[in-house]
């Protein structure tokens, strides 16, 4: 199971997310959403980040939704689980 990345395009905080999985190598699965139709704001959604922003990040039940925090891949839940999955 991959890491979920929810993103929007122009997102800047997005990217910097993009970024830090591309270069820790962490695969993840790219749910891009559109903000134009307001699929950001749906129940579903809000369920995974109550502020209905992006990025959001989610790995298994665990959901990261605070760009900043995503620095901290290499000691957080999300990059240690993710790191086993990929060398098992
Ligand atoms: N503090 C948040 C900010 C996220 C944020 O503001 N995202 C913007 C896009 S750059 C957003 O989702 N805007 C849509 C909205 O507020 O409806 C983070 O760093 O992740």
């Amino acid at each position: 199971m991959a890491i979920d990345l929810y993103w929007a395009s122009g997102s800047p905080f997005a990217w910097r997310v993009m970024l830090t999985l591309e270069v820790k190598k962490l695969a993840y699965e790219s749910k891009l959403l559109e903000f134009s139709k307001g699929e950001n704001k749906t129940p579903a959604y809000l369920q995974l980040n109550p502020r209905g922003k992006v990025p959001s990040l989610k790995d298994g039940d665990f959901v990261l939704y605070e760009s900043p925090r995503n620095h901290e891949l290499p000691r957080s839940q999300i990059s240690r689980s993710a790191a086993l999955r990929q060398n098992a």
